[in-house]
């Protein structure tokens, strides 16, 4: 018989992953909503109530009076539909849509699917997008200007007003891929929400920072018109029209993101903002200490240029850790990273590097 009973991934020596382990509110309510459907909102209203909440919530924290959306099946999803959004308003031109060399790769899937042309610019010497390069590769078939606030491997904020500008100074849109970044940054000075700037859509994620279980993925739009670009009949069910990728969805998702919330935002949240960037303040510190070049974390996030050989000597010893494209070291200072997680960490580096 098959041992169901293994260790799925104990979260002490995972350094790597932007899902952790969900707050117990969040869990207890994904294994209540487990058996529900909010894809049916006529036969599960429960869940389809929670939805609500769960956007409302969300507007909340970014910025978002009167917010509409969805809970999705995680950053992939809000930022493919963001793209066929733009894509839809584009309509009777051959659509591009610009986004820095930091966007994440769920980006490459939505252009591939919905056949638009993405157009790559680099980031500047802070990994941020550069704004010339922007402003050069947008021209008048631009249907979408993406901005990554917290990007996925350095955890860095694009300036998201000026970008808002440039898409608007060519009838474009503007997204924000907050997936990672929108339960840290209300705690930081940064421009990144509907309120700074001309966004019109939002991936902000509750099963990474939000301490949600997965699957619960969040889409934002500025204005509930926009859903009904996504919108398809359907025939059978009580309710009329999908505006979602996916048809049957996790109640769990949608519940436990409503409890993680409920029961965090704002304080909870914030006390894990200044507890996780302390944390990585921390690693970036004894890492500059040992002669390593390390990239400024500000947001909780570390990236090294540790060597290979060190890298997977720490591998072999069960740490979790991954890399950049360019091969540094990359740790994210998630909830369950521990200053005791990272203090062991380092006496493993101090053991095992190889210079
Ligand atoms: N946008 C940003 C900025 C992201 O960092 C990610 C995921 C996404 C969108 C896509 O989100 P979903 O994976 O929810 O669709 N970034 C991580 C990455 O690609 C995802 C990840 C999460 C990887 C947990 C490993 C892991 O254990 O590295």
């Amino acid at each position: 018989m098959r041992d169901m009973q293994i260790e799925p991934q104990a979260f002490d020596r995972v350094l790597s992953s932007m899902c952790t382990d969900p707050h117990p509110a969040a869990r207890d309510a994904a294994e209540r909503f487990l058996a529900t459907n909010p894809g049916d909102p006529g036969t599960y209203p429960a869940v389809a109530a929670l939805e609500d909440d769960a956007i409302e919530l969300l507007g909340d924290i970014a910025g978002l009076d009167d917010p509409a959306g969805y809970i999705t099946s995680g950053g992939t999803e809000a930022n493919i539909q963001a793209v066929r959004i733009a894509r839809e308003r584009a309509d009777g031109r051959t659509p591009n849509v610009v986004m820095p060399d930091s966007g994440h790769f769920s980006f490459r899937k939505a252009a591939d699917l919905l056949g638009v042309e993405l157009r790559i610019v680099p980031t500047d010497d802070r990994h941020r997008a550069d704004l010339g390069a922007v402003r050069a590769s947008v021209d008048e078939d631009t249907a979408l200007v993406i901005g990554v606030a917290g990007t996925t491997e350095y955890g860095r904020v694009d300036p998201i007003p000026e970008l808002g500008e440039i898409a608007r100074s060519v009838g474009a849109m503007c997204h924000v891929d907050a997936a990672w970044g929108g339960f840290v940054l209300p705690f930081t000075d940064y421009d990144w929400h509907f309120d700074h700037a001309a966004v019109d859509t939002m991936a902000i994620d509750p099963h990474k920072m939000g301490q949600a279980a997965v699957p619960a993925g969040g889409l934002l739009v500025r204005d509930a018109a926009l859903l009904d670009e996504l919108a398809v009949d359907t025939p059978y069910l009580e309710s009329t029209s999908q505006a979602t990728l996916t048809g049957t969805r996790s109640g769990a998702g949608v519940a436990s993101a409503v409890a993680a919330m409920d029961e965090l935002w704002p304080e909870g949240y914030r006390r894990q903002y200044v507890r996780s960037q302390n944390n990585a303040e921390w690693l970036a510190d004894a890492l500059e200490k040992r002669g390593y070049e390390v990239a400024d974390p500000t947001l909780p996030l570390v990236a090294a240029d540790v060597p290979r050989s060190t890298f997977d000597a720490l591998r072999a010893e069960g740490w979790r850790i991954s890399r950049t494209a360019t091969d540094e070291l990359r740790i994210v200072c998630m909830p369950h990273v521990t200053r005791e997680m990272l203090a062991s960490f380092v006496g493993d580096l101090d053991r095992l590097e190889v210079r």
